[in-house]
């Protein structure tokens, strides 16, 4: 039998940093006819028609509104398949993606 004494050793459990949601910001233009915003956030972001409208308002009315938080990677495609529904149609609709603090 060996001397050699042992205790246990505390379990390393390292600390898994979890990946930053992002938002979906919705800008605000001149252009974008507003049922034509309404009709993208539906499509897009599977929002109801009330969410919808309330979404386009508040960015009509103060310039940018968030419409959602998603993974990195969900946020950049939506926002993306959002601004080239608008673009498909001579808008200047725009989302854009921050990651979240
Ligand atoms: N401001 C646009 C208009 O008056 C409507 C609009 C709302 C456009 C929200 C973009 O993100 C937007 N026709």
């Amino acid at each position: 039998m060996s001397d050699i004494v042992t205790s246990p050793r505390s379990k390393v459990r390292p600390k898994t940093a979890r990946p930053r949601l992002h938002k979906v910001i919705l800008l605000n233009d001149d252009y974008t006819p507003r049922e034509f915003v309404v009709t993208v956030l539906k499509a897009v972001f599977r929002m109801s028609e009330d969410q919808s409208h309330r979404v386009m308002i508040t960015a009509h009315r103060r310039g940018a509104c968030v419409v959602a938080v998603y993974a990195k990677d969900v946020a950049e495609t939506k926002a993306t398949e959002g601004t080239e529904l608008g673009r498909a149609k001579g808008y200047p609709l725009m989302f854009t993606t921050e990651p979240e603090e």
